[in-house]
């Protein structure tokens, strides 16, 4: 029996969000399709025009899944001109809210926040992005009464645009070898859901000696940030992009430091790789999407879902990329 699970082999859905609401698994993907866009280092490609929320009736790896159809799209964000990237979604105190990043007019990445009044939405679109946002893939997590938003991804996901005070800079380059390698980052959220209450701080991800994870690893931190806790602990976990690996660091603390535990999921069919991990039922899952179904053209994703198990450590059991 095949240990993963195609869920929505209809249409082409990337970048999973998953949220147990009412007893229910949600999922909010990026929408892929055949931009025509030729494929470059950017993720231009990646040109997606709307959102859909997805609900599973039961176990996710046979429970029937049901496709709410279009929640956001683009044209009624006034503030975002193309690129509706990873999204995520969180509720509070009966309201759900929509994190998603787009590009704004003049080509920067902001993120947007829409309100609904249920999972499967409409969600409605605020006038403006969060003041102070930036970069991409926006995972929102509960901790208590508050909502952290944990955030970034490098190359076309622009955070090597910021230093870690959040200011724009100009001489842009990437770290290499020894050097650090770019922090994700953590912020905040008001208490009404819609700004930032803090200044975003940057998540260090450091080796079990506490020194920071290098840019030359493999292991680096590139995008598709996510956060859960098991155990008592912070599970940090992240896509390393061009290297291809899901890879997760732990701490007691929500702002870190991290200290690096390893390997999630090895390089599947695509370049990208995304993910989220999400307990239902008493079971761990895994969350991610992969190329099989556009016999590996990247710009087409397609959501899959498998079971996640930890050691008696609490360390994650790697799952081979490749393995149906
Ligand atoms: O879907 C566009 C981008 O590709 C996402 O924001 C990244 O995480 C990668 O999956």
């Amino acid at each position: 029996m095949a240990t993963k699970r195609y869920l929505w082999p209809a249409d082409y859905m990337a970048d999973p969000s998953v949220h147990i609401f009412n007893g229910k698994i949600y999922i909010y993907p990026s929408h892929d399709y055949y931009s025509g866009i030729p494929e470059d280092d950017w993720g231009i490609h990646f040109d997606m025009k709307d959102y859909h929320a997805f609900s599973i009736e039961g176990d996710p790896m046979t429970g029937t899944v049901t496709d709410h159809g279009v929640v956001l799209k683009r044209e009624d964000i006034p503030w975002a001109k193309k690129q509706l990237w990873d999204c995520d979604v969180q509720e509070k105190d009966g309201k759900y809210y929509m994190y998603f990043p787009a590009k704004d007019k003049t080509g920067i990445f902001r993120c947007g926040v829409a309100i609904a009044d249920k999972p499967e939405g409409p969600f409605i679109p605020q006038p403006d992005p969060i003041r102070g946002s930036y970069s991409i893939d926006y995972a929102v997590f509960k901790d208590g009464d508050d909502y952290l938003m944990y955030f970034g991804g490098i190359w076309g996901g622009q955070l090597q645009r910021y230093n870690e005070e959040n200011e724009a800079v100009n001489d842009i380059r990437f770290p290499e070898g020894d050097e650090p390698c770019i922090s994700p980052r953590v912020v905040k959220l008001s208490k009404d859901m819609l700004q930032f209450a803090e200044d975003p701080k940057p998540i260090r991800i450091v080796y079990e000696d506490g020194t920071p994870m290098k840019a030359g690893d493999p292991h680096h931190f590139f995008e598709a940030s996510w956060m859960h806790k098991y155990n008592g602990k912070y599970y940090f976990s992240y896509s390393t992009g061009d290297t291809h690996f899901l890879c997760y660091a732990v701490s007691d603390n929500p702002y870190g430091p991290f200290v690096y535990q390893g390997e999630i999921l090895t390089p599947v069919l695509g370049w990208t790789t995304h993910h989220i991990i999400v307990e239902y039922e008493g079971k761990w899952y895994l969350f991610h999407h992969d190329c099989g179904p556009s016999k590996g053209y990247t710009p087409l994703r397609s959501l899959k879902v498998c079971e996640l198990k930890y050691d008696e450590n609490g360390k994650i059991i790697p799952i081979d990329g490749m393995a149906e």
